[in-house]
């Protein structure tokens, strides 16, 4: 978010954006970027927002835009939903759809949606479901040091859960699907845009999907995944207390690795897994009524989301520039499939590389050569790694392993990736876990500071540049002048209701909310009614220890105002992140998602004028900073 704005999505070529640049985005309270700056979102989720809407509704407004001015001129657009991303955030209505759909458990359901892709014609009639665990439980399979099958990578058998544990999860699947119902219906409302504007006809419509479905819930699922953020574990109960919550404004939601498996029926594997289908088949639809003869019709070439900008190109006879403002292009690294377009036996590519988070594959006329290297695994000693083989062309869901079977095709499919390696600068191989890769400083544009002073009616500061308060002591203090008892709202803010923290005037009083992951709302407030005048609202952390379990900062919670002690109680504060993107540092306001239930966001600040907010995490006592907040009070 800090980042040369020259990477931007303007600084890429395209005159408008609307949407957000994180990944991982709140749908109810999104991380919006409209152009090259930050906004607000235009209403909130009691009146009806939700993110799939408001990009729908902003994407007719820019072709709109572009038709006024110049109704002659074709346009490109990449439509990009958070959905079906997690969190999970749909309307409950369309989550209750689905009550009871998913009630038969994930092994169930596949055997149901295969049949279903067999008699779509998507899938040929042999095609076998590939098996639950298809390397073990976690204690099967070991690194080449002994180390442990990743934690998050298996599936709970349906039959072994608990009737708690299959309501919950179950829930968590009409949610998902919920989510993808309603975000095909907004996408809809754009394609009817087109259709009565006249444009459909002559539109090239391709809808991909990036990886396969997510298995970063886990084998439980979570309710909140900055849980998993902050390395602190989910707990089933206490999202069972919460069900009816899943999918609303106060989630962060994620299903478990049981529904990531059953979503990519009938491969084995989901997302991160470069080298299984699970985690890299996926639909593609395209549709061109101007352009194709084709209707309904399925393909089964093997091609590769970097195939579609060549096929657009081909398609529109589109010669791209080998430079372009003086900077030279790189070579397109995908192959257009046009030719399939018009032809179902027009030959498809050959070769494909796959690299990612320590896993290699090598898909070759039809074999896929790949590593049993998990992801994020840190097993390292990839010289160690066990290679199998599959015949996809007989084989599509990878059931059968044959590498012994053909020992010289594998030799030729390694070799074939490490020369492809060398193209695509596929080295060097990287599986630290995740907590390494988060830990890993990144550049920052400044080196960080003691102390940090922030204004109203700025905009948000994104939490990887704001001033970083995890697991120690700080102070933030706020100059406010209050112009009758009446003022009220939020001095400080940042985070939200996945965990945060809030400082804001209310009924009178100064309140202080630390929002522990959603679950622990520590509340600290004055007693005493704030005269009206000019102040300075002082909350401060002293750390005296550490959390065991959790690893979060235990210590006490101190209010001022002005000199005067007001309040105070222990607390813990979270270990990482408030959020992996948004919700982010705002003064006057709490920005997107509400830290305290006590007020909606972004209850402003009003009835009085915010000067600065100082926060300080020197960690020197409040009072060593009377003498700024006396040169503040003694400021006309
Ligand atoms: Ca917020």
């Amino acid at each position: 978010m800090s980042s040369w704005k020259g990477r931007w999505p303007l600084g890429r070529g395209f005159e408008r954006f609307y949407g957000f640049l994180g990944g991982e985005t709140n749908q109810w309270y999104p991380d919006l970027i409209e152009d090259n700056h930050p906004v607000d979102q235009p209403a909130q989720p009691d009146e009806g927002y939700h993110l799939s809407a408001d990009l729908a509704d902003t994407a007719i407004r820019y072709v709109r835009d572009a038709k006024a001015v110049n109704p002659d001129k074709p346009w490109y657009m990449y439509f990009c939903p958070g959905c079906a991303h997690a969190p999970h955030h749909v309307f409950k209505e369309w989550a209750d759809r689905y009550a009871g759909r998913f009630d038969e458990g994930y092994e169930a359901i596949r055997e149901s949606i295969l049949a279903r892709q067999k008699e779509l014609g998507l899938l040929p009639d042999d095609v076998e479901l590939s098996p639950i665990n298809p390397h073990g439980e976690p204690d099967g399979i070991t690194g080449p040091d002994g180390q442990p099958w990743p934690q998050l990578d298996f599936v709970r058998p349906w039959d072994s859960l608990s009737d708690d544990e299959k309501r919950l999860f179950a829930r968590m699947a009409e949610v998902f699907a919920g989510f993808v119902t309603y975000t095909d219906y907004e996408i809809g409302r754009f394609l009817d845009y087109l259709e009565e504007s006249g444009q459909l006809e002559n539109t090239i419509v391709v809808v991909v999907s990036d990886n396969g479905s997510s298995g970063e819930g886990g084998p439980n699922g979570s309710f909140n995944e900055n849980k998993f953020f902050n390395n602190v574990p989910d707990d089933v109960e206490e999202n069972l207390k919460r069900i009816d919550e899943l999918g609303g404004p106060t989630s962060y939601n994620h299903y478990n690795t049981g529904w990531a498996w059953a979503f990519d029926t009938p491969f084995p594997y989901w997302k991160r897994f470069a080298g299984y289908e699970g985690g890299t088949a996926d639909m593609c639809l395209v549709s061109w009524p101007a352009g194709i003869a084709a209707r309904g019709e399925t393909r089964d070439q093997y091609v590769h989301a970097v195939d579609v900008v060549p096929t657009v190109y081909d398609l529109l006879d589109v010669e791209p520039p080998a430079v372009l403002k003086g900077f030279t292009q790189a070579p397109i690294e995908g192959e257009s499939f046009a030719a399939s377009l018009a032809d179902a036996d027009a030959p498809g590519r050959e070769t494909q590389f796959y690299s990612m988070l320590g896993m290699r594959a090598l898909y070759h006329q039809g074999w896929l050569a790949n590593t049993l290297h998990p992801p994020l695994s840190g097993w390292g000693s990839f010289d160690r790694d066990v290679w199998e083989l599959y015949n996809l062309a007989e084989d599509r869901s990878q059931t059968k392993n044959v590498a012994a079977e053909h020992p010289e095709r594998l030799e030729e499919l390694k070799e074939l990736w490490s020369y492809y390696a060398g193209v695509y600068k596929g080295m060097p191989l990287d599986d630290r876990s995740a907590l390494e890769i988060i830990s890993t400083p990144r550049p920052q544009p400044t080196e960080p500071r003691d102390r940090y002073v922030y204004y109203p009616h700025t905009a948000d500061v994104p939490e990887s540049v704001a001033v970083n308060v995890r697991r120690r002591s700080y102070t933030i203090a706020a100059g406010a002048t209050l112009d009758s008892a009446e003022a009220e709202g939020v001095l400080f803010a940042h985070g939200g209701v996945g965990g945060g923290h809030s400082l804001y005037v209310q009924g009178g009083r100064l309140h202080y909310v630390y929002n522990w992951l959603g679950e622990r709302i520590q509340k600290i407030s004055s007693e005493a009614e704030i005269e009206p005048g000019k102040h300075v609202f002082t909350a401060e952390f002293q750390k005296t220890g550490d959390e065991e379990g959790t690893g979060s900062a235990e210590g006490t919670l101190t209010l001022y105002i002005d000199d005067d002690e007001v309040g105070s109680a222990e607390i813990a504060t979270q270990p990482g992140f408030f959020a992996l993107t948004g919700d982010g540092l705002s003064i006057g306001r709490d920005s997107a998602s509400p830290v305290s239930a006590d007020y909606a966001s972004p209850y402003p600040f009003t009835g009085g004028t915010i000067d600065r907010v100082i926060v300080d995490v020197s960690g020197d006592h409040y009072v060593d900073h009377e003498k700024e907040v006396l040169a503040y009070l003694a400021r006309d």
